[in-house]
């Protein structure tokens, strides 16, 4: 007999699916679609083993729905754009496309090898011209609906890697790629109106509830940050050494402490600051700011911070008292946070209590909350009360107290009521080469002039390499001087192409509708199919993503319905976040020198161990440790589902409902329990209920009728079947062992004999006084209570009972006696 060769069969199925086109989908299939979605990768070396994880879950819904019957997209690409390939290219003297498309075709390799039930003819890399092309007509199609804008303002700058970093990518205080410490710089820059999309992005996230992680639901939901309360104007008079400013506007959530405001902050570092400075501190200003430097937004406003600010050497005026509320500086108050000015609240705001103690501020309780005086304790007080020292609302609630200030607030036309928003603006141009050149022409004349829809794709500037690529605090492209110099595409006169390329997200934030058509030159996707297969029914991949990745698609998705090119305004109905895989209890990684290698791993056990050891070893939101996981074991599993298989396949079967009931029992039962446990995502436990199976079945081959027995051969096609959704070589060997053709994935999932998942019974005796008076066929699982109120239901036991001068006492012990005690 043959032995297990997972060699043989990687070697033998991998081509036949290819020739088959197994997983390719045909444009005139007509049946319900799935849409079942992979996070595609960053082509950085070859593939992982967190790769391996992911794809390993991520196929299992889209095999399952395919047995299912259901037409299955299940597609791959790769996220080709960005600065490693860059920083390769700079080191190497090489252009980051070879970097780049030498590891697309490593990982393409690896990725076909694992077995993945991919439709490759919708290939895609987004550092393809004829997939840029299409980000470059999305970024105009922003642009005139007045979504896509530019303006100065103080971004986040990594002074190592030279380029500009959207807030997502500053992680406390540091560049987010290479850990440098941040700074702020003002520039010229794109950005997306995202902004505009806030309360649909937090809205639509009902839709979304159950169907995606609670966690991931509430990350976006705190970035979105939506707080209400109301705007108020306060009024700048002239001052010794400046003239009067324009009303200076605060946000506040609480404008029910209005009467209790005794200075205004303006953050440092903005402009606000240095215009409201009068001449006699504007030094003292200066020089403040110049020592801010690189501190995180975080950081600033922490409560261990020692507060420090300048006084601006003017006043403010209360809007409703008319009182001078002195004018300062500082850092805790954040620049681009609501208007980047607050009013003072010592009472009642910590941070500004702080500043207040400082600064030698005066303190003004305005909301009796039963606790001691913050100006002695130090602790603000932040919590429900009632409004006292505010004349106009005194003695009200906290809400009461809100509702009535906006009153006043508008009355006095000083203030309304306002939603404000955490979220700020997408930040979208680079000063990188690898990326999507922004498709907009600088004309002296005409201004801004975007790139005619016909001559995209604004293709990257050929033959620059290495050192050209470095960064020099511009975008390299400003160095391509025949390709920054064109002709205005309105007046015809001289004019420069942007320099800047677009963030890497924006490729990520519609890849998933490319996929629909990945090869139309024509138009970015065929609307009717558009609609046809999205939204998708299932994303995969990893909580790194939760925000950006997934908020940017959403935005894109909202956006896209709004231009009518879709019907759908959520591109990802359910998503699942896998775990990450550990060695050691520990993330893998070079410095810990406890990584592990894919090729090694699928060269000594084989595809279809591996996955089944990153399926099997915990429910798929959990880490897997690979210190802790056993691939022989897998690999061990496999070969004896396989042998099973090929016992059976050289003996005649028959109809199994002929069979050993028992067996039968068992794999009715996992087919049925399977199709819930996948719905579900217990991924891991339908394997363990294949191997309970595998089990039964083997007993039955070596005890009963052996394999000759129909019930063991209809194991043996069940276990391929559902084994076919982990362990896709193996499976499509024992299918082709049953004797059946390629391939087991386009099979069906086994269809349940209800008939064999009737409840166990058993009989139930009933005693009156210890004397056996009648019997009772029950479920196994049933109750005490039900199984009481049976007993004393029946005729026979009524009349002992009736004889005996009524119930005494019962008792009960499920489900097989019941005992009643009479008189
Ligand atoms: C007065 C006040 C009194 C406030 C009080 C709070 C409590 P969230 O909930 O995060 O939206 N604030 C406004 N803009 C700020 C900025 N640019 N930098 C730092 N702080 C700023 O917080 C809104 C509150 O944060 C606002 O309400 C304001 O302080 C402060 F008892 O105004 B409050
Ligand atoms: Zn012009």
């Amino acid at each position: 007999k043959k032995q297990y060769s997972f060699q043989e069969m990687e070697a033998r199925w991998l081509p036949l699916w290819e020739e088959q086109g197994t997983f390719v989908v045909d444009p005139a299939d007509t049946r319900e679609k799935k849409y079942v979605l992979d996070m595609f990768p960053y082509p950085s070396g070859d593939l992982h083993m967190g790769h391996a994880e992911a794809f390993a879950i991520g196929d299992i819904p889209a095999r399952y729905a395919r047995l299912r019957g259901y037409n299955v997209l299940h597609p791959i690409g790769w996220d080709s754009f960005g600065l490693p390939a860059e920083n390769a290219a700079i080191k190497n003297d090489a252009h980051p496309a070879d970097w780049t498309y030498a590891n697309i075709e490593t990982q393409a390799a690896s990725f076909k090898r694992y077995g993945i039930s991919t439709d490759w003819t919708r290939r895609l890399h987004t550092s393809d011209e004829s997939y840029y092309r299409w980000t470059q007509w999305l970024f105009l199609q922003f642009y005139n609906k007045g979504l896509a804008y530019k303006k100065d303002s103080p971004v986040n700058w990594c002074p190592k890697d030279q380029t500009v970093l959207a807030n997502e990518q500053v992680v406390e205080g540091a560049c987010e790629r290479c850990g440098t410490a941040v700074i702020k710089k003002s520039l010229n820059q794109w950005y997306f109106k995202i902004t505009d999309y806030a309360d649909r992005l937090l809205e639509d996230m009902d839709e979304l509830k159950g169907h995606w992680p609670d966690r991931v639901l509430s990350m976006q939901r705190n970035w979105i940050g939506r707080s209400t309360g109301a705007s108020v104007r306060y009024q700048i008079p002239a001052a010794q050494g400046a003239p009067e400013h324009p009303p200076v506007e605060v946000f506040t959530t609480r404008p029910d402490t209005l009467y209790g405001v005794t200075f205004m902050v303006v953050a440092a570092d903005a402009d606000l600051a240095m215009e409201l400075v009068t001449d006699g501190q504007r030094d003292e200003l200066e020089a403040y700011r110049a020592a801010l430097g690189s501190v995180s937004d975080i950081e600033r406003q922490s409560a261990e911070r020692e507060r420090t600010g300048v006084f601006l050497g003017r006043h403010a005026i209360h809007p409703v008292t008319g009182e001078e509320l002195p004018l300062w500086a500082s850092d805790y108050v954040l620049a681009d946070y609501g208007t980047g000015a607050v009013m003072g609240v010592p009472a009642h705001d910590q941070r500004d209590l702080e500043f207040a103690r400082t600064m030698g501020l005066k303190v003004r309780v305005v909301v009796d909350t039963g606790e001691e005086d913050p100006a002695e304790t130090g602790i603000a007080t932040a919590g429900e009360g009632t409004a006292i020292n505010s004349p106009a609302w005194d003695g009200l609630n906290k809400d009461a107290a809100i509702a009535r200030a906006i009153e006043v607030l508008a009355e006095n036309t000083v203030g309304e009521a306002k939603v404000n928003y955490r979220l700020r603006d997408w930040l979208l141009s680079r000063q990188r080469f690898w990326g999507a050149p922004i498709p907009i022409i600088h004309c002296a004349d005409c201004g801004e002039v975007p790139v005619p829809e016909d001559q995209l794709p604004v293709k990257l500037p050929t033959g620059m390499r290495g050192e050209q690529l470095a960064p020099k605090g511009k975008s390299p492209l400003a160095g391509a001087t025949d390709w920054v110099n064109v002709e205005c595409p309105s007046c015809s006169g001289a004019a420069t192409r942007d320099t800047d390329t677009m963030d890497t997200f924006v490729d990520s934030s519609w890849y998933y509708l490319r996929y629909i058509d990945p090869n139309n030159d024509a138009e970015i996707f065929p609307s009717e199919e558009i609609n046809k297969w999205l939204p998708v029914d299932q994303y995969v991949g990893g909580v790194e993503h939760a925000i950006l990745h997934l908020l940017y698609s959403r935005f894109f998705t909202k956006v896209l319905f709004d231009l009518g090119l879709v019907n759908f305004t959520e591109p990802f109905k359910a998503l699942l976040n896998q775990g990450q895989v550990l060695n050691g209890g520990k993330a893998m990684s070079k410095s810990l020198g406890n990584g592990v290698n894919l090729g090694e791993q699928l060269d000594i056990y084989g595809v279809d161990a591996i996955r089944l050891t990153m399926v099997f070893a915990s429910p798929p939101e959990d880490d897997v440790d690979w210190a802790d996981v056993s691939p022989s074991g897998s690999a061990k599993f496999l070969a004896r589902a396989w042998r099973f298989a090929q016992d059976v396949s050289s003996e005649a079967g028959v109809d199994p409902a002929h069979g050993a009931k028992a067996l039968r029992v068992v794999t009715h039962r996992t087919i049925q329990d399977a199709a819930q446990l996948v719905e579900d995502k217990k991924f891991n436990v339908v394997i363990a209920r294949t191997m309970e199976l595998v089990n039964a079945a083997r007993k039955e081959i070596d005890s009963g009728a052996g394999a000759a027995d129909p019930a063991v051969r209809e194991a043996a096609e069940v276990t391929a079947q559902i084994l076919s959704l982990v362990a896709p070589y193996t499976a499509e060997d024992m299918w082709a062992l049953l004797g059946h053709q390629p391939s087991v994935a386009n099979s069906a999932w086994p269809a349940v004999d209800e008939s064999l998942l009737v409840q166990d019974t058993v009989t139930a005796v009933v005693q009156v006084k210890g004397k056996l008076r009648d019997k009772l066929e029950v479920a196994a699982d049933i109750t005490e209570a039900e199984l009481e109120a049976q007993a004393l239901a029946l005729p026979r036991i009524q009349k002992y009972i009736a004889e005996g001068g009524g119930v005494r006492k019962v008792i009960v012990r499920a489900p097989k006696l019941v005992n009643v005690v009479t008189g």
